[in-house]
Protein backbone atom coordinates (compact mmCIF):
# COMPACT_ATOMS: atom_id res chain seq x y z
CA UNK A 1 0.00 0.00 0.00
CA UNK A 2 1.10 3.64 -1.07
CA UNK A 3 1.61 5.97 1.94
CA UNK A 4 1.09 9.56 0.74
CA UNK A 5 2.45 12.06 2.08
CA UNK A 6 0.91 13.56 4.80
CA UNK A 7 0.37 17.45 2.96
CA UNK A 8 -2.05 14.94 0.29
CA UNK A 9 -4.24 13.44 3.02
CA UNK A 10 -6.61 16.25 3.11
CA UNK A 11 -7.37 15.04 -0.46
CA UNK A 12 -7.54 11.77 -0.04
CA UNK A 13 -10.36 11.95 2.90
CA UNK A 14 -11.95 14.30 1.02
CA UNK A 15 -15.07 12.41 -0.35
CA UNK A 16 -15.32 10.71 3.03
CA UNK A 17 -14.63 14.58 5.08
CA UNK A 18 -17.49 15.92 2.44
CA UNK A 19 -20.35 13.72 4.15
CA UNK A 20 -20.54 15.25 7.09
CA UNK A 21 -20.23 18.59 5.03
CA UNK A 22 -23.23 17.98 2.68
CA UNK A 23 -25.40 17.28 5.55
CA UNK A 24 -24.34 20.67 7.65
CA UNK A 25 -25.02 22.61 4.46
CA UNK A 26 -28.68 20.75 4.26
CA UNK A 27 -29.34 21.75 7.95
CA UNK A 28 -28.89 25.35 6.88
CA UNK A 29 -31.43 24.88 4.55
CA UNK A 30 -29.19 25.12 1.49
CA UNK A 31 -30.15 23.63 -1.43
CA UNK A 32 -28.10 20.95 -2.95
CA UNK A 33 -27.68 20.06 -6.47
CA UNK A 34 -25.72 16.39 -7.57
CA UNK A 35 -24.17 16.64 -10.44
CA UNK A 36 -22.26 14.02 -12.66
CA UNK A 37 -20.42 15.59 -15.88
CA UNK A 38 -17.58 18.40 -17.01
CA UNK A 39 -20.93 19.74 -18.82
CA UNK A 40 -22.97 20.84 -15.93
CA UNK A 41 -22.73 24.66 -15.62
CA UNK A 42 -21.26 24.82 -12.34
CA UNK A 43 -21.73 28.83 -12.63
CA UNK A 44 -25.79 28.74 -12.80
CA UNK A 45 -25.95 26.52 -9.96
CA UNK A 46 -23.79 29.18 -7.96
CA UNK A 47 -25.93 31.86 -9.18
CA UNK A 48 -28.89 30.07 -7.98
CA UNK A 49 -26.70 29.78 -4.35
CA UNK A 50 -26.81 26.46 -3.97
CA UNK A 51 -24.16 23.79 -3.51
CA UNK A 52 -23.05 22.06 -6.75
CA UNK A 53 -22.06 18.37 -5.32
CA UNK A 54 -20.41 15.58 -7.37
CA UNK A 55 -21.85 12.19 -7.14
CA UNK A 56 -20.19 8.99 -6.12
CA UNK A 57 -19.70 6.66 -8.97
CA UNK A 58 -16.05 5.35 -8.98
CA UNK A 59 -16.02 2.39 -6.61
CA UNK A 60 -17.30 -1.28 -7.82
CA UNK A 61 -19.40 -1.57 -5.04
CA UNK A 62 -22.49 -1.25 -5.60
CA UNK A 63 -22.42 -2.65 -9.28
CA UNK A 64 -24.33 -5.72 -8.09
CA UNK A 65 -27.11 -4.04 -7.05
CA UNK A 66 -26.87 -1.46 -9.93
CA UNK A 67 -27.01 -4.83 -12.13
CA UNK A 68 -30.45 -5.91 -10.85
CA UNK A 69 -31.73 -2.88 -12.86
CA UNK A 70 -29.14 -2.32 -15.84
CA UNK A 71 -27.55 -4.68 -18.18
CA UNK A 72 -24.36 -6.18 -17.16
CA UNK A 73 -22.69 -5.69 -19.98
CA UNK A 74 -22.83 -1.19 -19.56
CA UNK A 75 -20.40 1.12 -18.57
CA UNK A 76 -18.91 0.26 -14.71
CA UNK A 77 -19.26 4.57 -14.41
CA UNK A 78 -23.08 4.16 -15.30
CA UNK A 79 -23.54 1.13 -12.98
CA UNK A 80 -21.83 2.50 -9.58
CA UNK A 81 -23.25 5.99 -10.37
CA UNK A 82 -27.08 4.46 -10.37
CA UNK A 83 -25.76 1.48 -7.88
CA UNK A 84 -24.76 4.32 -5.11
CA UNK A 85 -28.43 6.11 -5.86
CA UNK A 86 -30.62 3.33 -5.02
CA UNK A 87 -28.75 1.55 -2.50
CA UNK A 88 -28.73 5.23 -0.53
CA UNK A 89 -24.80 4.60 -0.02
CA UNK A 90 -23.87 8.02 -2.02
CA UNK A 91 -24.73 10.40 0.75
CA UNK A 92 -24.57 13.37 -2.13
CA UNK A 93 -27.31 11.72 -3.64
CA UNK A 94 -29.15 11.25 -0.34
CA UNK A 95 -29.05 15.19 0.56
CA UNK A 96 -29.28 16.09 -3.39
CA UNK A 97 -32.83 18.69 -3.92
CA UNK A 98 -32.05 18.35 -7.34
CA UNK A 99 -30.38 15.94 -9.59
CA UNK A 100 -28.59 17.10 -13.23
CA UNK A 101 -27.60 15.47 -15.82
CA UNK A 102 -27.12 15.91 -19.47
CA UNK A 103 -27.96 13.73 -22.97
CA UNK A 104 -24.32 12.49 -23.35
CA UNK A 105 -24.04 8.63 -24.04
CA UNK A 106 -26.80 6.26 -24.97
CA UNK A 107 -26.13 4.16 -21.39
CA UNK A 108 -26.08 7.65 -19.50
CA UNK A 109 -29.11 9.31 -20.50
CA UNK A 110 -31.33 5.74 -20.18
CA UNK A 111 -29.88 5.83 -16.93
CA UNK A 112 -31.21 8.85 -16.25
CA UNK A 113 -34.31 7.98 -16.82
CA UNK A 114 -34.38 5.41 -14.13
CA UNK A 115 -32.80 7.90 -11.85
CA UNK A 116 -35.85 10.18 -12.40
CA UNK A 117 -37.77 7.90 -10.76
CA UNK A 118 -36.04 8.40 -6.98
CA UNK A 119 -35.77 12.48 -7.19
CA UNK A 120 -36.24 14.98 -8.75
CA UNK A 121 -34.26 15.09 -11.94
CA UNK A 122 -33.02 17.57 -14.62
CA UNK A 123 -31.55 16.31 -17.98
CA UNK A 124 -30.05 19.02 -20.23
CA UNK A 125 -30.22 18.43 -23.55
CA UNK A 126 -26.83 18.27 -25.20
CA UNK A 127 -26.48 18.56 -29.10
CA UNK A 128 -23.02 16.90 -30.24
CA UNK A 129 -21.43 18.67 -32.37
CA UNK A 130 -19.73 21.00 -31.05
CA UNK A 131 -18.72 23.09 -33.83
CA UNK A 132 -22.46 24.36 -35.47
CA UNK A 133 -24.03 27.43 -34.96
CA UNK A 134 -27.14 25.75 -34.74
CA UNK A 135 -25.89 23.43 -31.90
CA UNK A 136 -23.94 26.37 -30.04
CA UNK A 137 -28.10 28.52 -29.70
CA UNK A 138 -29.94 25.00 -28.88
CA UNK A 139 -27.41 24.67 -26.03
CA UNK A 140 -27.97 27.96 -25.27
CA UNK A 141 -31.39 27.58 -24.63
CA UNK A 142 -30.48 24.23 -22.63
CA UNK A 143 -28.67 26.77 -20.37
CA UNK A 144 -31.80 29.48 -20.19
CA UNK A 145 -33.82 26.74 -19.17
CA UNK A 146 -31.72 24.96 -16.62
CA UNK A 147 -31.29 28.53 -14.76
CA UNK A 148 -35.01 28.83 -14.56
CA UNK A 149 -35.44 25.16 -13.21
CA UNK A 150 -33.33 26.26 -10.44
CA UNK A 151 -35.60 29.42 -10.18
CA UNK A 152 -38.59 27.82 -9.86
CA UNK A 153 -37.64 24.83 -7.59
CA UNK A 154 -35.15 27.11 -5.61
CA UNK A 155 -37.28 30.09 -5.41
CA UNK A 156 -34.01 32.00 -6.60
CA UNK A 157 -33.44 35.16 -8.74
CA UNK A 158 -30.33 34.47 -10.81
CA UNK A 159 -29.47 37.88 -12.15
CA UNK A 160 -27.20 39.03 -14.53
CA UNK A 161 -24.64 40.00 -11.69
CA UNK A 162 -24.59 36.84 -9.81
CA UNK A 163 -24.00 34.84 -12.91
CA UNK A 164 -20.47 37.30 -13.54
CA UNK A 165 -19.85 37.00 -9.91
CA UNK A 166 -20.41 32.91 -10.20
CA UNK A 167 -18.04 33.02 -13.92
CA UNK A 168 -15.01 34.72 -11.94
CA UNK A 169 -15.02 32.52 -9.42
CA UNK A 170 -15.55 29.30 -11.03
CA UNK A 171 -12.85 30.63 -13.21
CA UNK A 172 -10.59 31.42 -10.34
CA UNK A 173 -11.08 27.26 -9.27
CA UNK A 174 -9.89 26.45 -12.77
CA UNK A 175 -6.76 28.24 -12.53
CA UNK A 176 -6.23 27.14 -9.51
CA UNK A 177 -6.35 23.62 -10.34
CA UNK A 178 -4.01 24.66 -13.40
CA UNK A 179 -1.54 26.04 -11.59
CA UNK A 180 -1.41 22.81 -8.85
CA UNK A 181 -1.88 20.43 -12.15
CA UNK A 182 0.85 22.00 -13.70
CA UNK A 183 3.19 21.71 -12.08
CA UNK A 184 3.62 18.19 -13.75
CA UNK A 185 5.55 20.20 -16.27
CA UNK A 186 8.78 20.42 -14.12
CA UNK A 187 11.62 17.72 -14.67
CA UNK A 188 11.61 15.65 -12.37
CA UNK A 189 8.02 15.75 -11.49
CA UNK A 190 7.75 17.34 -7.90
CA UNK A 191 4.80 14.43 -7.17
CA UNK A 192 3.77 10.85 -8.36
CA UNK A 193 0.85 10.96 -10.57
CA UNK A 194 -0.84 8.90 -7.83
CA UNK A 195 -0.42 12.16 -5.58
CA UNK A 196 -1.65 13.80 -8.56
CA UNK A 197 -5.01 12.29 -8.84
CA UNK A 198 -5.72 12.35 -5.33
CA UNK A 199 -5.65 15.72 -5.24
CA UNK A 200 -7.77 16.13 -8.47
CA UNK A 201 -10.23 13.78 -7.20
CA UNK A 202 -10.51 14.73 -3.73
CA UNK A 203 -11.14 18.67 -4.90
CA UNK A 204 -14.68 17.18 -6.92
CA UNK A 205 -15.74 17.32 -2.88
CA UNK A 206 -14.65 20.90 -1.84
CA UNK A 207 -18.23 22.16 -2.22
CA UNK A 208 -17.12 25.87 -0.79
CA UNK A 209 -15.38 27.18 -4.11
CA UNK A 210 -13.42 29.76 -2.42
CA UNK A 211 -11.86 27.71 0.55
CA UNK A 212 -11.24 24.67 -2.19
CA UNK A 213 -8.97 27.86 -4.27
CA UNK A 214 -7.43 28.84 -1.28
CA UNK A 215 -6.80 24.98 0.31
CA UNK A 216 -5.49 24.39 -3.83
CA UNK A 217 -2.93 27.28 -3.79
CA UNK A 218 -1.80 26.47 -0.34
CA UNK A 219 -0.89 23.18 -1.05
CA UNK A 220 1.08 24.37 -4.99
CA UNK A 221 2.36 26.64 -2.41
CA UNK A 222 3.76 23.94 -0.47
CA UNK A 223 5.05 21.87 -3.32
CA UNK A 224 6.53 24.06 -4.36
CA UNK A 225 8.98 24.87 -1.80
CA UNK A 226 10.02 20.83 -0.97
CA UNK A 227 10.74 20.94 -4.72
CA UNK A 228 12.98 23.32 -4.36
CA UNK A 229 14.37 22.35 -1.25
CA UNK A 230 14.91 18.84 -3.90
CA UNK A 231 12.02 16.68 -2.20
CA UNK A 232 9.98 14.56 -4.86
CA UNK A 233 8.77 11.21 -4.79
CA UNK A 234 9.29 10.93 -8.38
CA UNK A 235 12.36 9.65 -10.31
CA UNK A 236 14.24 12.06 -12.63
CA UNK A 237 15.10 9.42 -15.16
CA UNK A 238 10.92 8.05 -15.22
CA UNK A 239 9.09 7.54 -18.60
CA UNK A 240 6.77 10.90 -18.31
CA UNK A 241 3.18 9.53 -18.82
CA UNK A 242 0.10 11.33 -20.03
CA UNK A 243 -3.13 9.73 -19.31
CA UNK A 244 -6.34 10.36 -21.26
CA UNK A 245 -9.51 8.34 -21.84
CA UNK A 246 -12.78 7.73 -19.55
CA UNK A 247 -13.05 9.55 -16.32
CA UNK A 248 -10.54 7.67 -13.74
CA UNK A 249 -10.64 7.61 -9.98
CA UNK A 250 -11.74 5.77 -7.22
CA UNK A 251 -11.28 1.85 -8.31
CA UNK A 252 -9.94 2.96 -11.56
CA UNK A 253 -6.87 4.46 -10.00
CA UNK A 254 -5.09 0.35 -10.20
CA UNK A 255 -3.73 2.16 -13.87
CA UNK A 256 -1.68 4.68 -12.63
CA UNK A 257 -0.43 2.44 -10.16
CA UNK A 258 0.58 0.31 -12.81
CA UNK A 259 2.29 2.75 -14.24
CA UNK A 260 3.84 3.58 -11.58
CA UNK A 261 4.93 0.32 -10.22
CA UNK A 262 6.43 -0.40 -13.05
CA UNK A 263 9.09 3.01 -13.30
CA UNK A 264 7.06 5.24 -14.99
CA UNK A 265 5.48 8.66 -13.80
CA UNK A 266 1.87 10.08 -14.54
CA UNK A 267 2.51 13.94 -15.26
CA UNK A 268 -0.42 14.83 -16.71
CA UNK A 269 -4.47 14.02 -16.59
CA UNK A 270 -6.14 14.90 -20.14
CA UNK A 271 -9.30 12.93 -19.01
CA UNK A 272 -12.60 15.01 -16.90
CA UNK A 273 -11.11 15.24 -13.56
CA UNK A 274 -8.29 17.13 -15.12
CA UNK A 275 -7.00 19.12 -17.96
CA UNK A 276 -10.19 18.80 -19.87
CA UNK A 277 -12.76 21.05 -17.57
CA UNK A 278 -10.63 23.60 -17.09
CA UNK A 279 -8.16 24.25 -20.07
CA UNK A 280 -11.02 26.65 -21.60
CA UNK A 281 -12.75 29.81 -19.42
CA UNK A 282 -15.52 31.03 -19.34
CA UNK A 283 -15.31 34.69 -21.10
CA UNK A 284 -15.73 37.15 -18.37
CA UNK A 285 -16.45 40.05 -20.90
CA UNK A 286 -19.21 38.60 -22.82
CA UNK A 287 -23.34 38.00 -22.16
CA UNK A 288 -22.78 35.69 -19.25
CA UNK A 289 -25.28 33.08 -20.80
CA UNK A 290 -23.75 33.63 -24.13
CA UNK A 291 -20.24 32.57 -22.58
CA UNK A 292 -21.13 29.61 -20.44
CA UNK A 293 -22.66 27.78 -23.08
CA UNK A 294 -19.66 28.79 -25.58
CA UNK A 295 -17.60 27.06 -22.94
CA UNK A 296 -19.33 23.85 -21.75
CA UNK A 297 -20.23 22.94 -25.38
CA UNK A 298 -16.36 23.21 -26.46
CA UNK A 299 -16.28 20.66 -24.06
CA UNK A 300 -13.68 17.68 -26.15
CA UNK A 301 -15.66 14.76 -24.95
CA UNK A 302 -15.70 11.72 -27.13
CA UNK A 303 -19.30 12.12 -27.38
CA UNK A 304 -19.02 15.05 -29.57
CA UNK A 305 -18.91 14.53 -32.90
CA UNK A 306 -16.29 15.23 -34.66
CA UNK A 307 -13.90 15.42 -31.95
CA UNK A 308 -10.70 17.18 -33.34
CA UNK A 309 -10.36 19.39 -30.25
CA UNK A 310 -9.54 16.56 -28.50
CA UNK A 311 -6.57 15.58 -30.74
CA UNK A 312 -5.58 19.09 -30.52
CA UNK A 313 -5.10 19.58 -26.74
CA UNK A 314 -3.63 15.91 -26.97
CA UNK A 315 -0.84 17.17 -29.29
CA UNK A 316 -0.49 20.53 -26.66
CA UNK A 317 0.26 18.45 -23.63
CA UNK A 318 2.77 15.90 -25.38
CA UNK A 319 4.33 19.12 -26.51
CA UNK A 320 4.91 21.25 -22.61
CA UNK A 321 4.73 18.26 -20.54
CA UNK A 322 7.32 16.37 -22.51
CA UNK A 323 5.20 13.32 -22.91
CA UNK A 324 7.25 10.12 -23.32
CA UNK A 325 3.63 7.58 -23.99
CA UNK A 326 0.36 7.86 -23.95
CA UNK A 327 -1.81 5.52 -22.15
CA UNK A 328 -5.46 5.76 -22.67
CA UNK A 329 -7.88 4.10 -20.30
CA UNK A 330 -11.39 3.10 -21.72
CA UNK A 331 -13.81 1.79 -19.39
CA UNK A 332 -15.44 -1.53 -20.69
CA UNK A 333 -18.98 -0.67 -23.04
CA UNK A 334 -17.97 2.98 -23.51
CA UNK A 335 -18.23 3.10 -27.34
CA UNK A 336 -17.61 6.79 -27.85
CA UNK A 337 -13.77 6.68 -25.98
CA UNK A 338 -13.20 3.08 -27.64
CA UNK A 339 -13.67 4.09 -30.98
CA UNK A 340 -12.71 7.28 -30.76
CA UNK A 341 -9.45 5.46 -29.17
CA UNK A 342 -8.95 4.49 -33.37
CA UNK A 343 -8.23 8.06 -34.43
CA UNK A 344 -6.28 8.90 -31.05
CA UNK A 345 -3.88 6.30 -31.41
CA UNK A 346 -3.04 6.76 -35.09
CA UNK A 347 -2.62 10.48 -34.22
CA UNK A 348 -0.18 9.90 -31.38
CA UNK A 349 2.07 7.35 -32.54
CA UNK A 350 2.03 8.83 -36.58
CA UNK A 351 1.84 12.36 -35.87
CA UNK A 352 3.54 12.92 -32.60
CA UNK A 353 5.91 10.17 -32.78
CA UNK A 354 5.22 9.48 -29.51
CA UNK A 355 4.22 5.65 -28.04
CA UNK A 356 0.84 4.44 -27.02
CA UNK A 357 -1.33 1.72 -25.04
CA UNK A 358 -4.73 1.31 -24.71
CA UNK A 359 -6.05 -0.73 -21.47
CA UNK A 360 -9.89 -1.09 -21.57
CA UNK A 361 -10.59 -2.32 -17.46
CA UNK A 362 -13.96 -1.66 -15.21
CA UNK A 363 -13.76 -1.47 -11.97
CA UNK A 364 -12.62 -5.10 -10.52
CA UNK A 365 -9.58 -5.68 -9.58
CA UNK A 366 -8.91 -8.57 -11.05
CA UNK A 367 -7.20 -7.44 -14.24
CA UNK A 368 -4.44 -5.90 -12.27
CA UNK A 369 -1.94 -9.12 -13.19
CA UNK A 370 -3.01 -8.32 -16.70
CA UNK A 371 -2.38 -4.64 -16.58
CA UNK A 372 0.77 -4.90 -15.12
CA UNK A 373 2.46 -6.94 -17.74
CA UNK A 374 0.73 -4.72 -20.19
CA UNK A 375 2.31 -1.28 -18.89
CA UNK A 376 5.34 -3.02 -17.79
CA UNK A 377 6.19 -4.61 -21.42
CA UNK A 378 5.05 -0.66 -22.37
CA UNK A 379 7.23 1.59 -20.33
CA UNK A 380 10.08 -1.09 -20.60
CA UNK A 381 10.35 0.07 -24.56
CA UNK A 382 10.73 3.99 -23.99
S1 LIG B 1 -17.60 15.19 -20.26
S2 LIG B 1 -16.05 12.00 -20.20
S3 LIG B 1 -17.86 13.21 -17.38
S4 LIG B 1 -19.60 12.30 -20.47
S5 LIG B 1 -17.13 6.39 -19.56
S6 LIG B 1 -20.48 7.24 -18.73
S7 LIG B 1 -18.98 8.45 -21.80
S8 LIG B 1 -19.88 5.03 -21.38
S9 LIG B 1 -18.14 9.70 -18.36
FE1 LIG B 1 -17.97 11.62 -19.09
FE2 LIG B 1 -19.08 14.00 -19.09
FE3 LIG B 1 -17.68 13.16 -21.19
FE4 LIG B 1 -16.45 13.83 -18.97
FE5 LIG B 1 -20.59 7.10 -20.95
FE6 LIG B 1 -18.13 6.40 -21.55
FE7 LIG B 1 -19.18 5.52 -19.31
FE8 LIG B 1 -18.61 8.13 -19.62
Amino acid sequence: MYNLPKMFNEYDEARQKGFIKVKDYKEQGRKIVGTFCTYTPKEIIEAAGAISVSLCGTSEEPIQDAERDLPRNLCPLIKSSYGFAITDKCPYFYFSDLIVGETTCDGKKKMYELLGKLKSMYVMQLPQNNKDEESLNLWKKEVIKLKERLESEFGADITIEKLKQAIKLVNEERRAKEEFYGLGKLCPPPMTGLEMQKVLYGSQFKMDIRESIENLRELTDKIKKEYESGKTNASKDAPRILITGCPIGGASEKVIKSIEDNGGVVVCYENCGGVKATYTKVDEEKDPIDAIAEKYLSIPCSVMSPNEDRLNLISEIIHEYKIDGVVEVILQACHTYNIESYSVKKFVTEEKNTPYISIETDYSQNDMGQIGIRVGTFIEMM
